[in-house]
């Protein structure tokens, strides 16, 4: 089959942001627009020649579509092979986990993570690299440079490849090895979770409600928690990926994953209750009666790790995204460990966990993950509970008061305004920048600031530098608030206010975050001044 050199040129706006590229799905489809990117993927990481690439998506619409363009044009470059889930599925964890198992040198995996799918919704394409972690900032800055001078793109004329049927194939010299998604994500999650033990969780009576959303981990999770751990049908609802995701949003926060709340605020509460998103890396995880912030969880899990196998010598240190609460660095500082900050995205965890210096991670945005894989992972976040809820018998409202206890209360919540005209969101920023020096030592809503500025991160293991990642104003009284636009929104733009405030009183552990952060909130939109600046008042997604 003869390959084609394609005549293309440069398409504006190819600059992938916090996790790859991800546009409107109708953009994606636009004549060369996919084909552009790959071809630029490909160029930028020095070609894909006798290369092997590990390729599978979230499901949804346009996943099979886009797999059999990436298999031609993968061909075409003259790729070694190409390992692809069934169906075209595989988690993000999962492929980071293939990628390292297998030894390949990059996986391409089709998602838009939370953001819903659909012909009328949104796409997304990222890529992997060696280490299984997404691509440096190094690896996307060239990325985006072949972007803007691309002529050619490659691509074979083959016939599709049939995604269904296990085994190897071959396409126009490539050899394409359709595998079972599942197996080896679950083989992996046996060597460092003590599965007898929670085994034994379900079957003395234990109950959960695991929401896999419509998305990718249905399968995973009824194979595993279902199947291996022997939790009763039904345990997993909505655990069929749809291409739409049943029409809503798979992003596990309390607004998008309402009738789990719901249920597990309900009368008939499950022990436990979890959920992931599109593409299977983020968690979240509720009790009976209880949400656990993304930040509360990864401070328990980094103070109860220890009760995993996987985890029984203890970790090495531990990373927080800079807008995550410093509850794990109050964790961090008693265990005598070290708490690195890193920007948004877990592309900046990668040379840490590569390096050694850390062994847990985590972002905010239900985002926990640890060096077993190079992404972060939602079953995996899941499974370490089950595994602590296994060894200590608590429930999950008990960990937590007395995580609190412990530790304090980092009470917590992010509030998004989303699709604002990105030239007035642009102006706010602008604005608030203007005032960062003039800041410290001033009262904002009779808060002392003791500093303000503009987050930028030295990597600490390749040097290199990454600027503008976020405004941070710390307050004397144990308050924060970062303020930082969305690097994965399709639609205007997306700010996000992270309002932060530590409680240490014993008796005041148990306001509602409303309440513990009514101040801060207030001195954020005095100093953000955003509804002068923006229009609104009230913010779109609270969690
Ligand atoms: C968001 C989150 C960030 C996360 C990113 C990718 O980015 O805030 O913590 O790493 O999504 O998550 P942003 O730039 O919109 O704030 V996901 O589950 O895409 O893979
Ligand atoms: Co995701």
């Amino acid at each position: 089959m003869p390959t084609q050199m394609v005549r293309t040129g440069p398409i504006d706006g190819q600059k992938p942001g916090t996790s790859g590229l991800r546009k409107k799905t109708s953009v994606f489809k636009r004549p060369r627009y996919l084909e552009n990117y790959v071809q630029a993927t490909f160029d930028g990481i020095g070609g894909v020649q006798g290369k092997v690439l590990v390729v599978g998506g979230d499901g949804r619409y346009f996943n099979d579509q886009a797999i059999q363009v990436i298999l031609r044009m993968a061909a075409a470059n003259d790729a070694a092979k190409c390992i692809v889930g069934q169906g075209g599925i595989l988690s993000t964890p999962a492929v980071s986990n293939l990628i390292r198992k297998r030894g390949a040198d990059g996986g391409l995996i089709l998602s838009a993570s939370h953001n819903p799918g659909g012909p009328n919704a949104d796409f997304g394409l990222k890529f992997n690299g060696p280490n299984g972690g997404p691509a440096t900032e190094i690896v996307t800055d060239k990325i985006f440079a072949r972007t803007k001078e691309i002529e050619f793109y490659k691509i074979t004329a083959a016939p599709d490849v049939d995604l269904h049927q296990l085994g190897t194939v071959q396409t126009c010299g490539m050899e394409v090895e359709i595998i079972d998604p599942v197996a080896d994500y679950a083989d992996l999650m046996q060597t460092l979770f003590d599965f007898d033990k929670i085994r034994a969780l379900f079957a003395g009576g234990f109950t959960m409600r695991f929401d896999a959303m419509h998305a990718v981990t249905g399968p995973y999770a009824h194979s595993i928690l279902e199947g291996i751990l022997g939790a009763p049908k039904g345990t997993v609802v909505n655990g069929t990926p749809s291409p739409d995701f049943g029409g809503g949003h798979p992003d596990p926060n309390p607004t998008w994953a309402k009738a789990l709340m719901d249920e597990m605020f309900g009368a008939n509460a499950p022990d436990f209750g979890a959920a992931s998103d599109g593409d299977g890396d983020r968690n979240m995880i509720v009790g009976r009666n209880i949400y656990v912030t993304p930040s509360d969880s990864l401070a328990l899990l980094t103070a109860k790790a220890h009760l995993a196998p996987a985890y029984k010598e203890g970790l090495s240190g531990v990373a927080r995204s800079m807008p995550t609460s410093r509850a794990v660095d109050r964790v961090a500082e008693q265990l005598g460990i070290e708490c690195y900050e890193t920007p948004t995205g877990w592309k900046f965890f990668g040379n840490l966990l590569d390096a050694g210096k850390v062994t847990l991670c985590g972002e905010e945005s239900a985002g926990t993950g640890s060096d077993h894989v190079r992404e972060k992972d939602g079953l995996w976040a899941v499974l370490l509970w089950l595994n602590i809820l296994a060894e200590t018998k608590l429930s999950v409202a008990d960990l937590i008061a007395d995580l609190w206890s412990t530790y304090g209360r980092c009470y917590y919540s992010r509030h998004d305004y989303e699709a604002v005209e990105s030239d007035k969101a642009n102006a706010m920023m602008d604005g608030l920048r203007a005032k960062l020096p003039t800041l410290a030592g001033t009262q904002l809503n009779g808060l002392t600031v003791e500093s303000a500025d503009e987050f930028a991160y030295d990597d600490p293991v390749d040097g290199s530098r990454s600027e503008g990642q976020g405004i941070r104003i710390v307050f004397s009284q144990g308050a924060r608030v970062v303020i930082r636009l969305s690097g994965t929104g399709t639609e205007g733009a997306t700010i996000r206010i992270y309002l932060e405030q530590l409680e240490t009183d014993t008796d005041k552990l148990h306001a509602t975050p409303e309440t513990a952060l009514a101040d801060v909130r207030t001195a954020a939109m005095i100093v953000t001044d955003l509804t002068a600046k923006t229009g609104r008042t009230d913010p779109d997604v609270i969690t």
